[in-house]
């Protein structure tokens, strides 16, 4: 099965961002490809009407640190959606295994313990080159996936609240 472009999507799906607030917290590791995610999921952001001031940026060593860093910032900034961003490229070792299985635990614990979203933008590849068609490529970027997600999500929770009067 073709994997689908990362960025298609209706833009007519997608509600106001201009009043939410959003962290991203983006590994260091192949940042040459997590730097362009970043990129990705901040244009898409602000394409949808969310602005500089709303959008926190930071980084941490590598993907296995996305989850403390997620967590950081749902604890230290004011956000409704942190987007998480990395990519584990396999190697020889079962490196790989490890790190991908604890950053999807670490990252579903926190949606279940926070009432806000953490949006799962790694990227899991054999190898660079799938990576590459991911992070702005043939195949699209993931940190505009990352990015849509985290504003449906947050309209999501918003309008839930309304309608319960919170
Ligand atoms: C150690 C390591 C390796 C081998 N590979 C990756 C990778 O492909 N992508 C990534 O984001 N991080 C990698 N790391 C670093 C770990 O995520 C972590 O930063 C270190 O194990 C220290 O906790």
């Amino acid at each position: 099965m073709a994997t689908k472009d990362l960025s298609a999507y209706d833009m007519n799906s997608v509600p106001s961002a201009a009043d939410m607030k959003f962290g991203i917290v983006v590994s260091e590791w192949n940042n040459e490809i997590t730097f362009a995610l970043a990129k990705g999921a901040v244009d898409t952001l602000k394409k949808h009407g969310a602005t500089d001031e709303n959008i926190h940026l930071h980084h941490v060593p590598g993907s296995f640190e996305l989850t403390l860093g997620a967590q950081f910032i749902a604890e230290y900034k004011d956000v409704d959606a942190v987007i998480c961003l990395g990519c584990v490229i396999q190697g020889e070792t079962r490196h790989f295994d490890f790190i991908c299985q604890g950053v999807t635990q670490g990252i579903t614990q926190l949606n279940m313990n926070y009432n806000i979203p953490f949006i799962f933008g790694l990227l899991t590849t054999d190898n660079q080159q799938q990576a590459i068609d991911r992070s702005g490529g043939k195949l699209g970027n993931k940190g505009d996936e990352a990015a849509v997600t985290a504003i449906k999500m947050v309209a999501l929770h918003n309008s839930l609240e309304q309608e319960e009067g919170k």
